[in-house]
């Protein structure tokens, strides 16, 4: 089953919308394998931010996502990482459609709510990175026959 890392980010936290976060991703089908409110070790901030390393608003966007608490969450289901995507909106959420996560919710394109991996391979990474697999649950097949 594809797995997708998601993390509301420490502004969602602030204004209470992991609720509101986690209902989009259940109302839609998807399910919720791991989930954990932490604070982000600095390292692990650098190592998760790593690809934008060279770029001028790195120092920014570790020292905010350094900043509270986030709230860690893998989720599985059939294309789950390009849709969570589409539902998350554009990064930049001037640009997100109306209806997505950041449409609906984002200022700014620092704070804008929501991390989502972009591919199986950040996705994979991502997951390690914040996750053990002892921390991942399981479904049984007998729960994924009754839901789809
Ligand atoms: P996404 O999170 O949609 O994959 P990326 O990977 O391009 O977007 O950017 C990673 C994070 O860096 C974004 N979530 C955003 O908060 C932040 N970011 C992107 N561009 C800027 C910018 N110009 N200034 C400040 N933060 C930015």
């Amino acid at each position: 089953m594809e797995k997708t890392y998601l993390m509301v980010k420490p502004d969602g936290v602030q204004r209470n919308l992991i609720g509101e976060v986690v209902a989009r991703f259940e109302k839609k089908g998807f399910q919720l394998v791991g989930a954990k409110l932490m604070n982000i070790p600095r390292e692990l901030a650098e190592e998760h931010y790593g690809e934008h390393k060279e770029r001028p608003f790195f120092g920014e966007l570790v020292d905010f996502i350094t900043s509270g608490p986030v709230f860690a969450m893998v989720w599985q289901g059939e294309n789950v990482i390009a849709t969570a995507r589409q539902m998350m909106g554009a990064t930049n959420p001037k640009d997100a459609a109306p209806g997505t996560i950041r449409g609906e919710y984002g200022v700014t394109v620092g704070k804008n709510v929501i991390h989502g991996s972009d591919s199986p391979e950040s996705a994979e990474r991502e997951i390690g990175l914040f996750f053990k697999q002892e921390e991942l649950a399981e479904y049984s097949k007998l729960i994924n026959e009754w839901v789809y």
